[in-house]
């Protein structure tokens, strides 16, 4: 049996463009009509169901949520916001606090408004300040019913998806560009992190807690040879530390401009070098099948002992972490519980090892629209039915339930 603390946060994760539906001013929407690619259409439904899916979230025992607001519904036009938008998400807000789960409100998953997309997106200068008059807008009006604030999530996964790999909208592969772009993040969080602490003393309110959700993985080298040893040390500090390291140096106080980590976790990479060569040193993996380790339906390892050595390797920043998503996606329910499982022992382990851990957010609480991959991919605790939208709450949900109700791990 594992015990986690009594004020442990226990919950599930989602993002506005993945389960709202109809987000017609944000870039994603623009592109998928562009090139065809899997469209978001009215993913769940969420904008309309998310009373009924709190309900659901409530009758789970979560005690938290983590959910972000779609910039583009906020500020559709340059400097225009809306007022009715902004309603929308205190309504969220209040909806969750009126069932007692704390919010955890995401300022930026991935999207961006049109407007903002065709002047050059994260690339133009002028990024930076977009960003942070958004985030004064929606932090200033909202922050009385808000403790925690995620200013960007997985920057690492967006500038490579978006600006190396071409996979993402503007689809870019370019190293110059891609390095712009992190700059600019980089300063978009720090800033914002300042921005949101000063809000909150101008109203008096307390201080809030304020991160990133810093995507991390868990780097194995094949076969244990010297060169891979070293490739997957250099590409965990390049990877998971980088933008952390990015941005507590950008910040001119020399503090962590952070107030907890947030760590989003689900798989690892086996590191086999074809050649040494800087290409080679941060992209190559084995593609051998001589690994044998079960693999969710997108073909990732699941590897949990992977999340114990990475929350290791973060203690040396001597702050608070939380897991603001960690998820498997399957056919097999059963693999799911199963998942989570595994996973909350390794979090037991790493704080048995002094690891402070105060959450943990299952990605996702429902099935939604996993990017350009489209519905296929379930990753939900909760089913949707794509043509009726009804919800159904899976077995995984229900164990994962009593462990949030009990906060132990049987
Ligand atoms: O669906 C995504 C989410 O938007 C960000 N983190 C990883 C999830 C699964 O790929």
């Amino acid at each position: 049996m594992r015990k986690f603390p009594k004020n442990f946060l226990w919950g599930a994760a989602t993002s506005s463009y993945q389960v709202e539906g109809s987000n017609r001013n944000c870039d994603w929407w623009q592109w998928e009509k562009r090139v065809g690619k899997p469209q978001s259409g009215n993913a769940c439904r969420h904008y309309q169901l998310y009373e009924h899916d709190f309900d659901i979230v409530k009758s789970l025992n979560h005690n938290a949520h983590r959910f972000s607001i779609e910039w583009s519904r906020i500020e559709p036009a340059e400097g225009k916001f809306s007022k009715k938008e902004l309603q929308h998400y205190l309504n969220v807000i209040l909806a969750l606090k009126k069932r007692n789960i704390e919010p955890l409100v995401t300022l930026h998953h991935f999207t961006n408004p049109i407007w903002f997309a065709k002047d050059g997106g994260w690339i133009n200068q002028k990024s930076v300040e977009r960003y942070l008059r958004y985030c004064d807008f929606v932090v200033r009006n909202l922050a009385k019913h808000v403790r925690y604030w995620i200013t960007i999530n997985e920057p690492t996964i967006f500038i490579s998806h978006a600006y190396l790999f071409g996979a993402w909208p503007p689809q870019e592969k370019s190293l110059l560009k891609a390095t712009y772009v992190e700059e600019h993040l980089a300063f978009a969080h720090i800033k914002a992190y300042g921005l949101i602490h000063k809000i909150y003393k101008e109203l008096n309110l307390s201080s809030p807690q304020v991160s990133i959700a810093q995507n991390v993985m868990s780097f194995t080298p094949c076969r244990n040879s010297l060169k891979n040893r070293l490739a997957a040390y250099l590409r965990a500090k390049v990877y998971n530390m980088g933008f952390l390291e990015r941005i507590s140096m950008g910040n001119i106080l020399k503090r962590m401009p952070l107030d907890f980590i947030g760590i989003n976790y689900y798989s690892r990479q086996v590191v086999a070098l074809k050649k040494l060569g800087p290409g080679n040193l941060a992209m190559d993996v084995c593609e051998k099948k001589h690994h044998r380790i079960a693999k969710n339906s997108l073909g990732w390892d699941i590897y949990p002992k992977g999340l114990y050595d990475v929350l290791l390797s973060l203690k040396k920043y001597n702050l608070p972490i939380m897991i603001t998503e960690n998820g498997i996606c399957t056919d097999k329910d059963s693999q799911r519980w199963e998942y989570i499982h595994d996973h909350l022992r390794y979090i037991c382990l790493a704080m048995k090892k002094g690891v402070k851990i105060t959450g943990y957010l299952y990605w996702s609480l429902m099935d939604n629209f996993e990017w350009d991959k489209g519905f296929k991919p379930r990753f939900g605790i909760v089913d949707i039915n794509y043509k009726t939208y009804k919800r159904t709450i899976r077995k995984s949900a229900k164990k994962f339930a009593e462990v949030c109700r009990t906060g132990v791990l049987r």
